[in-house]
């Protein structure tokens, strides 16, 4: 008879996490056993979320905010989304944790432990905007597959780790690289070590930015496991599916990357404009880069009251991805007319700026308050939801609230 092999340690410390409580006979579990509690996780203590948070799948785990939770300028743990493609790593060793780079464009192949990393190459820390490239889906008509996120999917936090252009220049590349590409410690939802879930990746133009990060900390902390502890990739502006998580491997190529959801349909929206529900070849779709401007009216939630004759302050976010937001503007007429908001410089490139206003409603009655930003390179957000896609990616439309006013 085969020897049975028994959990790890390690393994047990995080399903302990998970379950809530010390597994006290743990270590006699069977290996390939889940304990029962597993099935009756309450996501919102596991993942330290806000009760409001919206569950949207369990299996990969998919878990999405709400425009109200967004209000804080830079956001908490609390209140950000979830978007795994596999399963979250378990066994998480700090101390042994390497990251390897490799490649055709690589002079040679390095391996890096996290305290290298930590220790060779100067910190810095920057807030970046990340927003999944599937957010506000669930809008797009004829439906899109796929998790129907409404508006919860974006986040900005603060990131503090070293340049991957830093690690780059360390390691040593070649003239012909263009891409890198990324590879994760979760793994494959059909439990085949050979797939890997994800693992996307940037030109080299944007993996060699300042703001490009492999990051240990979110919000001056150690990263949540949800979010890519103990180190991840941040690429802000550019889908979050680029910033990948628990990474332990770069590679530079000397094409594009061709890694799971990196070819196909996958992250890529028709290169020239088609008409909602046209079917499109994979070779005419093109892989999205910089996300479009968008804005969130993050205070006071949709569905409010308010006083006949009392003004109503409202707040918020507007982001632009590789640009800046120059013009925030709103509309109590359903877009018929606008008023500018006051809105603030971002605290650095690729994080969101912040706006606010003070709006007088004429008469008692229902209205709608529709927020719109403008970037600098002059566009505005849409007011309804843009151009149809395959995979109903980039929704940008104006964010709408409902309010009452009432005598
Ligand atoms: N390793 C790994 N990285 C990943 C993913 C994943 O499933 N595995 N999901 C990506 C996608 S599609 C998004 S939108 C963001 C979500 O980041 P968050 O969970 O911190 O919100 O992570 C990206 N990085
Ligand atoms: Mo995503």
């Amino acid at each position: 008879m085969k020897r049975r092999s028994f959990v790890t340690k390690t393994a047990l410390g995080s399903l302990a996490t998970v379950v809530g409580a010390d597994i006290v006979f743990g270590n006699h579990l069977p290996k390939g056993y889940t304990p029962l509690g597993l099935d009756t996780v309450d996501p919102y203590k596991a993942f330290g979320k806000h009760p409001d948070m919206k569950v949207l799948n369990d299996r990969p785990w998919n878990i999405e905010s709400q425009a109200h939770l967004l209000d804080d300028k830079v956001t908490p743990n609390a209140s950000i989304f979830i978007r795994n493609n596999g399963v979250m790593p378990e066994d998480i060793d700090v101390g042994s944790w390497t990251i390897t780079f490799d490649g055709e464009s690589v002079k040679q192949s390095k391996t890096y432990s996290l305290q290298d990393l930590k220790s060779k190459f100067t910190q810095y820390t920057y807030q970046a905007t990340l927003e999944c490239g599937g957010n506000g889906r669930i809008e797009f008509d004829p439906p899109a597959k796929g998790n129907q996120w409404g508006l919860g999917a974006v986040y900005c936090a603060e990131w503090t780790g070293v340049r991957l252009r830093d690690v780059l220049e360390d390691v040593g590349i070649k003239d012909d690289a263009v891409y890198i590409g990324y590879h994760a410690a979760d793994t494959h939802l059909s439990g085949d070590p050979k797939k890997e879930p994800i693992s996307r990746g940037c030109p080299m133009s944007k993996a060699l930015q300042d703001e490009t990060l492999l990051a240990f900390k979110m919000n001056g902390e150690d990263i949540p496991l949800a979010h890519g502890h103990p180190v991840r990739l941040i690429a802000g502006g550019w889908p979050a599916s680029v910033s990948g998580k628990w990474i332990t491997g770069i590679s530079v190529r000397n094409k594009v990357h061709d890694g799971t959801k990196m070819t196909g349909s996958a992250y890529r929206v028709p290169c020239k404009p088609v008409a909602p529900g046209t079917e499109v070849t994979d070779e005419n779709m093109c892989i999205i880069e910089s996300m479009p401007v968008k804005s969130l009216i993050t205070y006071p939630k949709t569905g409010g009251r308010l006083a006949k004759g009392k003004p109503l302050h409202i707040r918020g976010h507007a982001w632009a991805g590789e640009y800046e937001v120059v013009k925030m503007e709103y509309s109590i007429d359903f877009g018929a007319s606008w008023t500018e908001c006051t809105l603030s410089k971002p605290a650095n490139r690729l994080a969101w700026q912040h706006f606010e206003a003070t709006v007088n409603f004429p008469a008692e009655g229902y209205y709608e308050v529709w927020a719109r930003a403008t970037d600098s390179n002059g566009k505005k957000q849409p007011m309804l939801v843009p151009g149809w896609n395959p995979k109903g990616y980039l929704n940008n439309a104006c964010h709408r609230i409902a309010i009452k006013v009432k005598a």
